[in-house]
C-alpha cells in the first residue's frame, strides 16, 4: 500500500488536558493504515478566536497513512467522539480536536474537508509544531 505524509493538528481546552491528547494519539496510532512518524512536544497556547476560553494544549503528529483523507476524516471524527466531543459553537472549548493540516501534496476543497488546512499558517499554534517536525 503507498502512503502518504500528512500532518494532524491536535488541541484540548476541556478537562484533562493533557490524558486527552495522549488518549487520542494512542487512539490515531490503531488507526488501520496509519503508522506513527513523529510526534511534537506538546504546549500551551493562548486560545485563537471563539468565546473567552481556556488555554490549549497543542501538538502536532506525523504519520504515514495509507488511507485516503476522507477515510482518515472519517476516522478522526469517530476518535474525537469517543473522547467525549460535543460540536457546539465555532471555535469553542473542546475535550479534542484532531485536524489534517496536509495530506502530501493534495489539495482539496470540499464542504466537509480542504486540505491543506486553511487557517493553519495564520496559527502560531500549529506552525510551533509543524516547526519543530520539519527540523
Ligand atoms: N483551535 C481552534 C480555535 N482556537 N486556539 C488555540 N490556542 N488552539 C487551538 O487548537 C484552537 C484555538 C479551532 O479549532
Ligand atoms: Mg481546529
Ligand atoms: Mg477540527
Amino acid at each position: 500500500m503507498s502512503s502518504l505524509p500528512v500532518y494532524i493538528g491536535i488541541g484540548s481546552n476541556l478537562g484533562d488536558r493533557k490524558a486527552n491528547v495522549e488518549r487520542a494519539i494512542e487512539l490515531v496510532k490503531l488507526i488501520k493504515g496509519v503508522e506513527i512518524e513523529r510526534v511534537s512536544s506538546v504546549y500551551e497556547t493562548e486560545p485563537v478566536g471563539g468565546p473567552p476560553q481556556g488555554k490549549f494544549l497543542n501538538g502536532v503528529l506525523k504519520i504515514k497513512a495509507g488511507i485516503n483523507p476522507f477515510k482518515l476524516l472519517g476516522e478522526l471524527r469517530r476518535i474525537e467522539k469517543h473522547l467525549g466531543r460535543k460540536r457546539g459553537i465555532k471555535n469553542g472549548p473542546r475535550v479534542i480536536d484532531l485536524d489534517i493540516l496536509l495530506f502530501g501534496r493534495k489539495n482539496i476543497n470540499t464542504k466537509s474537508l480542504k486540505i491543506p488546512h486553511p487557517r493553519m499558517h495564520k496559527r502560531e499554534f500549529v506552525l510551533r509544531g509543524l516547526r519543530e517536525l520539519a527540523l
